[in-house]
């Protein structure tokens, strides 16, 4: 059990809003790989080559077979204490927020109901031609899927150099702005315009909590830095909020 600051469990209790920002770290426990990690998804292929449009349009069978094998991992994957105490703590703040970078839908699942998805969704998909969502079984006999209209069927997800989607920015940015208490879990903060909002928290005043494993860009200017698992660590620090709130 790491040693909850005292300070922070005392601004748990005055908050008003919190917001958690979330990236791949915080799935890891779920069983699936991060992004930039030893065993990270992007070790064999760099994210330019998969995680772009021009991929998709240079080698679409590749980059569906790439989201393919994450889709299973993600579909047999199951929330793991991290998001179930960020969806537990709805019933005992006023106001918890998700910000996820994240793609695989596990903080809806565990029970969080106000949650900004910056980078979209590996479940919903859509044609590249007329725009139509496609969420049905997807035919891949030809080798990619594609829609009546004949365009290309793609994942609903934010590639690089892609906008993100307008509203789950702003939605984001509203939040981090409003939050007292901000806690990033589970990111490597390299990605960005998401991970500007750590720093639009911060100048609205937030309390910033870092969750990881280990050092980041972050850990410099975080109020608090708990280096451990997010599976074990935000129980914990819930678990503190509660015995001194005799919860
Ligand atoms: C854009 C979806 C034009 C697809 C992803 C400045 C401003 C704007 C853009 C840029 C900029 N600088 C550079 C850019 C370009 C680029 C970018 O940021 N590149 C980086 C790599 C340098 N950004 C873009 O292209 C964005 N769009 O710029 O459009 C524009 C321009 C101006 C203004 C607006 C728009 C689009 C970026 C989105 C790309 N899509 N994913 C998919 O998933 O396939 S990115 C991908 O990275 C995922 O979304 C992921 O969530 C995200 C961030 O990675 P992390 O989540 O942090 O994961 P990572 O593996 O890196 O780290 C895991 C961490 O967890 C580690 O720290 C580890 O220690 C920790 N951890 C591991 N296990 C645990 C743990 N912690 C706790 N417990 C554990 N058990
Ligand atoms: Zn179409």
């Amino acid at each position: 059990m790491i040693r909850i600051d005292n300070n922070l469990i005392e601004a748990l209790k005055e908050s008003k809003s919190i917001v958690f920002f979330t990236g791949a770290g915080i799935s890891a426990e779920s069983g699936i790989p991060t992004f930039r990690g030893k065993e990270g998804l992007w070790n064999k292929f760099r994210p330019e080559e998969l995680a772009s449009f021009n991929a998709f349009i240079k080698n679409p069978k590749l980059v569906w077979e790439w989201y393919n094998y994450r889709r299973k991992i993600v579909h047999e994957a199951q929330p793991n204490p991290a998001h179930l105490t960020i969806a537990e703590m709805q019933n005992h703040f006023k106001d918890v927020t998700v910000v996820t970078q994240n793609v695989d839908n596990l903080h809806r699942r565990a029970g969080s109901n106000k949650v900004f998805e910056l980078h979209g969704n590996i479940e919903r998909n859509f044609c590249i031609n007329c725009k139509k969502f496609h969420n049905e079984e997807l035919d891949f006999s030809t080798g990619v899927p594609k829609c009546e209209c004949g365009g290309l069927i793609r994942p609903d997800v934010v590639w690089f150099g892609e906008y993100l989607p307008e509203d789950q920015f702003l939605g984001g940015e509203k939040a981090a702005i409003e939050s007292d208490i901000f806690f990033v879990v589970g990111t490597s903060v390299v990605v960005y315009p998401a991970a500007g909002l750590i720093y639009t928290a911060k100048a609205s005043g937030a309390i910033i909590v870092e969750v990881n494993l280990e050092e980041t860009d972050l850990s410099s200017s975080a109020n608090y830095s708990y280096f451990g698992k997010a599976g074990e660590i935000l129980p914990n620090i819930f678990e503190e909020y509660k015995l001194n709130t005799n919860l």
